[in-house]
């Protein structure tokens, strides 16, 4: 779809001049609808390298990620929304891009922090992640999902020891803050002034699925980091 006259009745957002915001909107979620699985891998070396951004989806177990993966891209299925919390032991990969040319991954890591996995796994699961995200050349942006109502458990602070390197190089880091429907309005500004305190200069958005918040703003900052021009509006992106 082809957006090059934002309609009257949409006003720019003050802080970001020329740019029309829902355009852009509209842009992003056709554009992570084209959400198609790629590959599977239990390790980083069973994946193959890849030279298009590749943003990476990370949390505990049972945060929302997969919801937010499959309402993100308008897909029920894609990451599969398990009941089970710890099934999903590989880094699932789905490739983005129009007419079939793909520009970005989306990468889904295994939920760490279920009680019941035996502490092998769990071992096992903090080496494929700290290599993974240590490692990955192409990856551009990591995506951690936090569940507000408990913040950020002892692994997502291990993790982010370990992507803060990165992130000083430039890595892209947000922090969602999923299921904030269950949160009253004062709840969720204070989860909100909580976690961008501890993000260190990452993003923080607050998300829903089921009340559909978030998702315009979520997507946008995604498609930004894979479309990084500089000195270009949306709308002459979307002419190309
Ligand atoms: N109320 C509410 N529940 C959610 C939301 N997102 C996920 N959930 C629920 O939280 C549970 C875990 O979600 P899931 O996506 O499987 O989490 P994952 O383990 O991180 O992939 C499921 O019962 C979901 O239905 C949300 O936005 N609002
Ligand atoms: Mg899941």
């Amino acid at each position: 779809m082809t957006i090059n006259t934002p309609s009257p009745a949409i006003k720019p957002k003050p802080d970001l001049p020329g740019v029309d915001t829902k355009a852009e909107a509209v842009i992003a979620s056709g554009w992570l609808h084209t959400a198609k699985f790629l590959t599977t891998a239990p390790q980083l070396h069973f994946l193959p390298a890849l030279d298009v951004p590749e943003i990476a989806f990370v949390g505990r177990s049972n945060a929302g990620k997969s919801t937010c993966i499959n309402t993100l891209t308008q897909q029920k299925q894609l990451a599969f929304a398990s009941k089970k919390p710890g099934r999903t032991q590989h880094i699932n990969l789905f490739s983005l891009g129009k007419q079939g040319v793909t520009d970005a991954v989306l990468a889904d890591l295994p939920g760490y922090g279920y009680a019941a996995v035996p502490k092998q796994d769990k071992i096992r699961w903090q080496q494929v992640m700290a290599n993974y995200l240590v490692t990955r050349e192409n990856l551009k942006a990591i995506v951690l999902m936090c569940d507000p109502r408990h913040g950020l458990t002892e692994l997502d602070e291990i993790l982010l020891d370990v992507v803060r390197p990165r992130v000083e190089e430039g890595l892209k880091f947000l922090v969602i803050l999923t299921k904030a429907d269950k949160l009253t309005r004062a709840e969720q500004t204070k989860a909100l002034s909580i976690m961008k305190l501890q993000a260190g200069g990452g993003e923080v958005r607050l998300f829903s699925a089921t009340k559909r918040q978030g998702i315009d703003e979520v997507s946008r900052l995604l498609w930004q980091w894979a479309h990084p021009v500089a000195d270009q509006t949306v709308a002459d992106i979307a002419i190309v």
